[in-house]
């Protein structure tokens, strides 16, 4: 079998018991492990400028190796110029805003953009001396958009996919990027590229069909700048079942500390990192509104809110923590009693195996982004359930997640009043309903799980007609 090669912007960490680490660096290290394979990224580190010289070439310092049975992680540092202009800038300040459809935060400023480009032919040149002809380069998300086209100019002809792990928007969101077309036309040397949902997969075609009259084949190849890719809708999963069973050990002490903290009150809960994609702010205000108009509700509902930050040096991102931090206070100070914090809201993560217990604790998930590719903490929240008397889960129509999990009570969080009525239904829901509804999340996770979505993947970009193959 050919040899996987993975890059993304970070390397998760090797160690298998890792307890921070997500699902998905999970199922792609089981993936690697499978089928043997190296995992390449951004150790994470920046080195002084002075280190690699200007728009230099050369590769910088040689990547850092680490191993586990057949697996090989390489790792490479930015300097602090490629983490401003690449990360910072045009990944996190110019796409991740626009591919959330939120234009009116996002900037632009062709010196990051050429940082980007330039960091994704760093990543290029170093993998370029790791692959060898048979492997297949599965690369992830916004920040690599460039990579395929940095290996393409090298002379890599390997089948090369792309997952694109956020939503990708309509052309007329797209657009607004000054090079939109030359970061499309990089796009297109992928072979593959991987969506959440068929609506962001429609929006990448429309995007070729109207910008670069580009074309569709009845067997679904597109055609574009010269290039023939395929495109596929893998929505990513999550294991259901090690989650339900981390999510049963309910005799954990910090779990001993909530049920003491809430006395027998109903606990609504939400995590996330802190991102302004994930509707933080509407969420507050539709909960003060369920405050205000559900008195009957004081004392008796909590809410928990754990939103570690991210990306402080993003200015959006020191924006919204502000804002939050200042509503937060707002709403307490207007609700509270001295015995009753109606919200509770935690700038903090918890490793993995204590989030889960809580999830299981919350009668209602509120999950409710502007914008999301799939959403994991909706999957989480439901695998982690009861099935005999499960919480109910208030989810947004606008992540991907809401294509599958239609059982959820889907909300719009833009409409405050929709969202206060809606968290009333949630805490008020019969058992039988809730289990209803809860089988049904369960029959479609278990259906598209995490090890389904990586196996599509792989199995699609190994399928793919080889260039080394056929040209020898
Ligand atoms: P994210 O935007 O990071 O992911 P999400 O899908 O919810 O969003 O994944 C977050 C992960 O981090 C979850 O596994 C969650 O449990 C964990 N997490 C979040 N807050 C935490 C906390 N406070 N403590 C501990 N763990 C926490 C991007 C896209 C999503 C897409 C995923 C995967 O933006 O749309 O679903 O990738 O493709």
């Amino acid at each position: 079998m050919s040899r996987l090669v993975v890059v993304s912007n970070r390397v998760a960490p090797i160690n298998e018991g890792e307890a921070t680490a997500g699902g998905l660096a999970a199922g792609v290290m089981d993936a690697l492990r499978h089928s043997g394979g190296l995992w390449f990224g951004w150790s994470g580190q920046t080195v002084p400028d002075a280190v690699v010289p200007p728009d230099s070439l050369a590769p910088g310092l040689p990547p850092a190796v680490a191993r586990s049975g057949p697996v090989t992680l390489y790792t490479t540092d930015l300097t602090q110029r490629d983490y401003n202009d690449y990360y910072r800038g045009f990944a996190n300040g110019t796409l991740w805003p626009t591919l959330h459809y939120q234009t009116g935060l996002a900037r632009f400023e062709r010196r990051e953009f050429e940082g980007y480009r330039r960091v994704n032919r760093h990543f290029a040149r170093h993998l370029a001396a790791l692959v060898t002809p048979g492997d297949v380069i599965w690369a992830h998300d916004y920040h690599l958009m460039g990579l395929a086209a940095g290996l393409r100019e090298l002379g890599l002809r390997n089948r090369i996919g792309l997952f694109l792990h956020i939503p990708f928007p309509a052309p007329a969101v797209l657009t607004t990027i000054p090079v939109h077309a030359e970061l499309m036309r990089a796009l297109c040397q992928y072979d593959l590229i991987g969506f959440q949902t068929e609506a962001d997969r429609r929006a990448f075609a429309d995007y070729l069909r109207q910008e670069a009259e580009g074309q569709e084949l009845p067997d679904g190849t597109l055609q574009a700048f010269g290039r023939s890719l395929r495109t596929g809708v893998y929505p990513i999963g999550v294991d259901v079942d090690a989650l339900r069973a981390e999510a049963a050990l309910a005799d954990a002490p910090h779990l001993t500390a909530l049920r003491a903290g809430l006395g027998g009150r109903a606990l609504v809960m939400s995590v996330e990192r802190l991102d302004y994609s994930k509707g933080l702010r509407q969420r507050f205000a539709a909960y003060e509104r369920f405050l205000a108009e559900q008195p009957d509700w004081h004392r008796r509902v909590e809410y928990l809110q754990i939103a570690p930050p991210s990306r402080s040096d993003v200015e959006a991102y020191q924006a919204i923590r502000r804002e939050l931090e200042g509503e937060a206070g707002r709403i307490n100070g207007r609700f509270a009693e001295l015995d009753w914090t109606p919200l509770r809201y935690l700038n903090r993560s918890f490793p993995r195996r204590q989030l889960m217990p809580l999830y299981a604790a919350a009668q209602v998930g509120l999950v409710t982004p502007l914008r999301d590719g799939m959403n994991l903490v909706a999957k989480e929240y439901a695998a982690a359930q009861n099935p005999e008397d499960p919480g109910v889960l208030v989810l947004s129509q606008f992540a991907g997640a809401a294509r599958e999990l239609d059982a959820a009570l889907l909300v719009n969080p833009h409409d405050e009043a929709g969202m206060a009525m809606a968290l009333k239904q949630a805490l008020g829901m019969a058992v039988e309903e809730r289990r209803e509804r809860h089988a049904a999340m369960l029959r479609v996770m278990r259906h598209n799980s995490l090890e389904r979505w990586r196996d599509r993947f792989v199995g699609d970009l190994r399928q793919l007609p080889s260039l080394v193959a056929s040209t020898g």
